[in-house]
């Protein structure tokens, strides 16, 4: 494909997510150059800064095709550390991308910016444009994030993807995860669609594997041709009998954030 990028920064990949990507993204092709706060093992070319560091991020641009942003607290803390990791590093990294000329970006979002809404009593797929409903100063975050990228998009026509990922993990591990799984290989593939999909202004798609009883609609990442193989279906019977049905008014089932909600 002539518009698939090449040279990807991945932010955030010592993180789980990263670690995992760092395996599973050259296989489609890309190198990879690494960039985390901490060191990223495995990696000796990998730039160990922090976002606020305007020099190292700048110098991470250099020709570079697209970049993945992943790096971020991956859950809830005080505000202040929020600010500065998930707010304002975001928009550090959007402008160093801005500045390079980079095309694309692709944002890891969360579920948790739409974490405070109700689950339809129907249990019908929740779409993307249900409106922003953070549960946390976390979800609030990534709610931040995918304005940031609409505003990219709309003022200096960068491509940018908003993933509102689900629940990443080997395995599903709890019921709610039987909706909002998504697989390690799942997560490349959408990434790779992300990477290479028809993009024109800002995309928000969700982050799920096609599971059966999948929370969230995955029309939009089907879109950029996202063909995800896994389905936390084959694990329900045994999660069912070690931990039970989750009650209707158990915030897990009631709100798409689960606990994050609590
Ligand atoms: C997230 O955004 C978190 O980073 C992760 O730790 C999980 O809690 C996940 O959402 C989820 O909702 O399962």
């Amino acid at each position: 494909m002539a518009n698939r990028p090449r040279l990807v920064l991945l932010t955030g990949a010592a993180g789980r997510i990263g670690t995992s990507l760092r395996t599973s993204l050259p296989a489609y092709g890309y190198r990879l150059r690494c960039f985390d706060r901490l060191p990223v093992p495995g990696e000796p070319q990998a730039l160990t800064a922090d976002l606020q560091d305007a020099q190292a991020l700048a110098a991470a641009m250099e020709g570079v095709d697209a970049v993945v942003h992943l790096a971020a607290i991956p859950g809830e803390a005080p505000f202040a550390d929020i600010l500065a990791a998930n707010i304002d590093g975001t928009y550090r990294l959007f402008e160093a991308a801005r500045a390079a000329g980079v095309h694309r970006i692709v944002y890891a979002s969360s579920n948790h910016a739409v974490g405070f809404t109700e689950r339809p009593a129907d249990g019908a797929a929740v779409p993307v444009d249900t409106p922003q409903r953070p549960d946390t100063y976390y979800g609030l975050s990534k709610c931040f994030g995918e304005n940031l990228a609409s505003l990219y998009a709309d003022r200096h026509g960068t491509q940018t993807v908003s993933l509102r990922i689900g629940s990443f993990s080997d395995e599903p591990r709890s019921i709610r995860a039987l909706g909002t799984w998504l697989s390690p290989g799942d997560c490349a593939r959408l990434v790779h669609a992300a990477l290479t999909g028809p993009v024109s202004g800002h995309t928000v798609v969700y982050g799920i594997s096609a599971n059966t009883r999948a929370w969230w609609d995955l029309s939009t990442a089907r879109a950029l041709g996202y063909q995800p193989q896994d389905d936390a279906e084959q694990y329900a019977q045994q999660l069912i009998a070690e931990l039970g049905e989750l009650p209707a008014d158990d915030p897990e089932y009631r709100y798409l954030g689960g606990r994050f909600t609590r």
